[in-house]
């Protein structure tokens, strides 16, 4: 099953939360001794029959050297093992030129194995073409991110329409032969949301943003939803996974997960 098509099963069955496996040591309970891995592993055992997919940030990975990266592909070969149904999106908003980007792909691609990448769309499609050539695989492009200075230069006019409004379109036209591309726009903006989504027709769109963030659930799922009820991937990281730093962390990983999950559903 390539990308889409995992959204698409996961969708019919309303499920539309990602979990941000974003571990922080500071954060993790004593008794895991720093071992991100058993940290991750808890938390999918108690949530992986309520998510959407699941969402590791190579941050927090690179922080910690090379056991971070074992930790990471210990992770993702866990989940495919178990769930091969469930995407995971490598957060690592990557992109370079062209010959850079062969790295990047082999890297998060077959090395790590994830179902997506994040990417910036600074360098354009034809320095992308690595990533976008990979048809079993999503690009999802940042367009309007969910930080409080995003608009710095995404809302920058350009030609009439503000940069993010023109990185949408070029998504969704011509980045998007292959039928792999998604985008990302944080919930903190959910005008803007609605704005892509009425650009992107039924392209998946990753919503981080909710929880820590402060993002607007309602104005969220009303807005990013497509015409079908599906197309929003809503995400979230430390409010679910640090609910508890403490023993009986899956267990509230796990009571947040539902919680957002059943949020959602009120919503649709
Ligand atoms: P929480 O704020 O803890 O839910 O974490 C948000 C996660 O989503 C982090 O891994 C961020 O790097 C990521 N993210 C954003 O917060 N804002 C964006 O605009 C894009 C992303 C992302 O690509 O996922």
């Amino acid at each position: 099953m390539d990308f889409i098509e995992k959204l698409e099963k996961r969708w019919n069955n309303k499920k539309f939360v990602c979990i941000g496996l974003d571990p922080v040591l500071s954060n993790l309970p004593k008794h895991l001794e720093g071992n991100f891995f058993e940290f991750n592993k808890a938390i999918i055992d108690e949530t992986s029959d309520t998510v959407l997919a699941y969402k590791p940030n190579s941050a927090f990975y690179e922080a910690l050297g090379y056991m971070g990266i074992r930790f990471l592909q210990e992770t993702v070969n866990y989940i495919l093992s178990n769930h091969p149904d469930i995407p995971v999106i490598l957060d690592a908003k990557r992109a370079d030129i062209g010959s850079t980007n062969h790295g990047y792909v082999d890297y998060a691609f077959d090395y790590i194995k994830a179902d997506a990448i994040t990417v910036h769309p600074y360098l354009g499609r034809e320095a992308l073409k690595p990533f976008l050539e990979r048809k079993d695989k999503g690009v999802i492009v940042l367009t309007k991110t969910s930080n409080p200075g995003a608009g710095e230069f995404q809302d920058v006019v350009v030609e009439g329409k503000e940069l993010y409004i023109r990185v949408a379109e070029a998504i969704s036209t011509s980045w998007n032969e292959n039928g792999n591309c998604a985008l990302v726009v944080g919930a903190t903006y959910p005008k803007d949301l609605l704005k892509v989504r009425e650009i992107v027709g039924d392209m998946p769109i990753l919503i981080p943003g909710i929880g820590a963030q402060g993002g607007d659930l309602e104005n969220t799922v009303k807005s990013g939803l497509t015409k079908d009820k599906k197309g929003i991937i809503i995400s979230s990281s430390r409010s679910i996974i640090f609910a508890s730093n403490d023993e009986d962390f899956a267990e509230a990983a796990r009571v947040e997960t539902e919680k957002l999950h059943n949020e959602i559903q009120k919503y649709i």
